[in-house]
């Protein structure tokens, strides 16, 4: 396998003018026809045309008519290259003959559901045709589809519809023109029997877009919520970013088989169903906000990946970090900004720090890949996100847009890198902002160490900050990164103090706005050592550190446990009042491990559980904020911060907390649980879905305990449940014990849902992801149920994914999690490399762990790398994880 580097970029020596594909879609093989107009970079250039191919039969190649002579070209498995291409621009014809119908990897033109559709990011367009598949290469397309009329009514492709009609033989044919130049990964294409949700949306110049949401005929009424997702996703980038649509039709397909949640080809976006379909007796709170959240990330790509897209694929983040930054502020302000944060910080934490911190670490921007569908990671988009959230920290909200607007004003419709995002932030702003680029090449969490110190006399209060970036693999050494930290500062009693001025390197900022002293300022932290000194500050302060988590570092401040307690009753900012809960839990957590680790008996610092009292009985407070607050942290972040993570013992640990506080904190889980029923129609609204996710946290809590009287507590809940979310959250509490109770009622839901898919996946993952003891023998045996398949990913996520997840089981001394995972592996491989690949990165941790759980896993990764004809996907993430 060959590893593409980042420097060694190098522009096309030819564009694409026009791309016209015609496809003629048959049961055994599908025929495609390209004729493009190649224009040579440079005039008279004579350097030979390189086109990639992957799986795919050449039937003719023409230049300007002319069938090309063998002398003139060169096929190999890869590439179909013509050797000495005409000196000016010519006409190009390829033939190519593909079979959708046997292509499990689900790129390029596969079937789904008896469907035909395309998934082409990142490199999936040359597995239709001999292409220049590279996001720099832009053109302008047209698609003819041909297929029978009654197997596939519905063609659809990119842009407008120009022709359609019928043909001899039962056969029809739709011609499609897309008016916008595109990279060869947004092209789309889809056909069969779908029928859709009409709407329309008049966008704020006047124009009226059709929105159109297909899917099979009996899904359609799950397609509301998407509908609704996707109308607000259109208004809020109009208020909010002055982004309008630009054409006249806007479709969404849902399909079954999907590797990823989704993908924005240009008016064309395709779903993986379990992002579109949603009903209240099927689908979950979250459910309904994945699908807020990702029918607006794909529209906002529209602008942000289309219009305006990536020059390489090392610039992925580009745009993807940018619209995970527009999807989390779009949800944010679709529901609540703190809780949105609470969750996206969490899921950095859990995922990326990690990522981060191991042998796939990289920077948002790689240096290298050797196959880039393993580089859509957690880094690329998450952090990505939080470095694109730094601009607007920063420059704040009106500069942020100031630079958005110049970025489009720059760049539309063109392929750029995350440097000319970087000039567009700073030349809006005329702003210094230093060494920020560094977050684009250096991998790693930065740590970030602060020291406080109170002059009374003086009245100065001072932090002193000292950074560090951990070594990654291939950089061992680290500049000192730009980090915005937003700090506040509380009196005793919990109240803000103002803030005036403060002194940096030898100067007094004042930091008023409009005349008015601030709550919160930014301090910009960008030297290995950092001292920033406020002044007039009459008491000595307890600081709200790195405010809204606004930059993805690891803070570790000299707070003492009282701060950290005033903090979580006082601060006025939300996140961190979740934050300074999730410190003392993970404070708690870690010492209570080494006391298990030592066999010393658990005991439960009374003041933690009298915290938590106040924080569930404070009617003041959001309640879906609550239910994040009464949430420890995951197991996976607790191993994260361990020198040897030792799963059993943070499960342990994480259990005797949770029925500790069950116990302690029953009466309040219980009048909680009563007091937040209702017996309204659902609807997913902030009110309704947060006194849900009360009401089940608390019933979790409970039934932890395992005893009869909760249990049926839980058992009413689930039979009483009028949706899914509380159905499923009643199942997943009663099933965290094993017995009787949890046998048939996992029974009687399977029984219940057996016909919807999407159910089903929920019964599997839940599951999958118990930590009941010795459960691999269980998922061992749903790999053989009906309802699982290998070739369908979102099944291979629910049960091998789930089952990964759960550190007790997939850690199991005896080896047997890991066995299990490395089984699969291979065998899915075969079938679909990059859900295999992604499954393998499970492994990839696995130097975190005790030397006998190392060996094990070691051995699995290398007889994975000892298989003959391993992919490039799942060899590239075995053998870094090895190195
Ligand atoms: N851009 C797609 C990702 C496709 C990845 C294929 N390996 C989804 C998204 O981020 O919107
Ligand atoms: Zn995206």
């Amino acid at each position: 396998p060959r590893e593409i580097f980042l420097k060694d970029y190098k522009m096309p020596d030819y564009y694409f003018d026009s791309v016209d594909l015609s496809f003629l879609l048959g049961e055994e093989k599908t025929i495609v026809s390209s004729k493009i107009i190649v224009s040579p970079r440079i005039e008279g250039n004579s350097h030979p045309l390189v086109l990639d191919g992957r799986d795919v039969k050449l039937l003719s190649v023409k230049v300007d008519d002319k069938d090309l002579k063998e002398e003139d070209f060169h096929l190999d498995s890869h590439h179909l290259t013509l050797t000495r291409p005409p000196s000016g621009t010519f006409t190009l014809e390829i033939v190519t003959e593909i079979c959708p119908q046997n292509n499990t990897s689900l790129e390029g033109l596969y079937k789904s559901s008896g469907n035909f559709c395309t998934q082409c990011e990142a490199e999936g367009f040359r597995k239709i045709t001999f292409f220049q598949d590279r996001p720099d290469v832009m053109a302008i397309y047209t698609c003819r589809i041909e297929a029978d009329k009654t197997l596939y009514p519905v063609l659809l492709s990119n842009g407008n519809l120009i022709e359609q009609g019928d043909l001899e033989g039962g056969k029809h044919y739709a011609l499609w023109k897309d008016p916008f130049k595109k990279p060869s990964y947004l092209f789309a294409l889809v056909a069969g029997q779908l029928e859709s949700r009409d709407d329309t949306f008049i966008t704020s110049s006047g124009r009226e877009v059709s929105l159109r949401i297909w899917t099979p005929a009996q899904d359609l009424p799950k397609t509301a919520h998407a509908m609704y997702s996707l109308k607000a996703a259109m208004k809020w980038d109009e208020e909010v970013f002055g982004l309008e649509y630009d054409l006249d039709l806007f479709n969404i397909v849902a399909v079954p088989d999907f590797n990823m949640g989704a993908m924005e080809n240009k008016s064309l976006n395709i779903f993986n169903s379990k992002l579109v379909l949603a009903s209240p007796e099927t689908a979950t709170d979250g459910d309904y906000a994945a699908i807020l959240g990702v029918i607006g990330h794909e529209y906002f790509h529209n602008w942000t990946g289309n219009r305006v897209t990536c020059r390489d694929w090392f610039q992925l983040s580009l745009k993807e970090g940018l619209t995970v930054f527009r999807d989390q502020e779009f949800s944010s302000d679709m529901g609540s900004r703190t809780v949105k944060r609470i969750a996206d910080v969490s899921r950095l934490r859990n995922f990326q720090f990690p990522q981060d911190a191991g042998p796939m670490a990289h920077p948002i921007r790689p240096h290298s890949y050797i196959k880039m569908d393993n580089f859509y990671t957690v880094t690329v988009y998450e952090k990505g996100a939080e470095v694109v959230r730094m601009y607007k920290t920063l420059l704040e909200s009106s500069g942020f847009r100031k630079g958005m607007d110049l970025y489009f004003k720059r760049h539309d419709g063109q392929a750029v890198t995350c440097e000319d995002f970087f000039a567009a932030m700073r030349d809006a702003n005329d702003a210094d902002l230093s060494n920020f680029l560094l977050w684009y090449s250096q991998a790693g969490t930065p740590n970030v160490k602060v020291v406080s110190s109170y002059n009374s006399e003086a009245m100065t209060f001072s932090l002193k900050f000292s950074q560090g970036v951990p070594a990654t693999p291939g950089q061992h050494v680290k500049e000192p990164m730009f980090i915005p930290v937003a700090v506040g500062l509380l009196t005793s009693s919990g109240e803000d103090i103002p803030i005036t001025s403060v002194y940096h390197d030898g100067t007094l900022e004042t930091v008023m706005e409009n005349g008015q002293p601030v709550f919160t300022t930014i301090l910009k932290v960008n030297k290995k050592e950092d001292e920033f000194v406020f002044a007039n500050i009459a008491e000595r302060p307890i600081p709200s550190l790195l405010r809204g988590f606004s930059a993805p570092i690891r803070l570790d401040s000299d707070l003492t446990d009282e701060d950290l307690f005033s903090l979580l009753a006082h601060d006025s900012d939300g996140f961190n009042r979740w934050e300074a809960g999730q410190i003392l839990s993970r404070k708690l957590m870690l010492s209570l491990v080494a006391d298990f680790q030592q066999s010393n008996p658990l005991v439960l610092n009374p003041k933690f559980v009298e915290g938590l009292r106040t924080i569930i009985r404070d009617p003041s407070l959001d309640k879906e904020f609550i239910a994040k607050a009464v949430t420890l942290p995951g197991e996976g972040e607790i191993m994260d911060l361990m020198e040897v993570a030792d799963p059993d013992a943070v499960h342990a640990v994480r259990s005797f907390i949770r029925k500790e506080l069950a116990l302690q904190l029953k009466e309040e889980f219980l009048s909680t649980v009563i007091n937040n029923r209702s017996s309204e129609p659902y609807t997913f609204d902030h009110e309704n879905l947060a006194r849900r996710a009360l009401k089940n946290v608390a019933l979790a809590y409970l039934a932890s305990l395992g005893d009869e009287e909760l249990t049926n507590l839980a058992l009413d809940e689930y039979k009483s449940a009028t949706n899914m979310t509380d159905q499923v959250a009643a199942l997943a509490a009663i099933a965290q014990n094993p017995g009787l109770a949890r046998e048939e009622v996992l029974l009687d839901f399977y029984q219940k849902w057996s016909d919807d898919f999407l159910v089903v996946n929920k019964w599997l993952s839940l599951q999958a992801m118990s930590d009941i003891p010795g459960n691999v023998a269980n998922v061992q045996n749903l790999l053989k149920h009906p309802s699982f398949d290998l070739r369908n990913p979102n099944k291979v996520y629910a049960l091998v994914g789930g089952f990964c997840a759960s550190p007790v089981n997939f850690h199991a001394k005896d080896g047997s999690g890991y066995k299990f995972l490395g089984d699969i592996v291979l065998q899915l491989d075969k079938l679909n490399p990059q859900v295999a690949s992604r499954m393998v990165s499970a492994f990839s941790r696995w130097r975190r762990f005790d030397d006998y759980r190392q060996a094990l896993a070691k051995e699995q990764l290398e007889k994975i790398l000892a298989a003959n004809g391993l992919s490039e996907n799942v060899y590239e993430i075995a053998s870094k994880s090895l190195a």
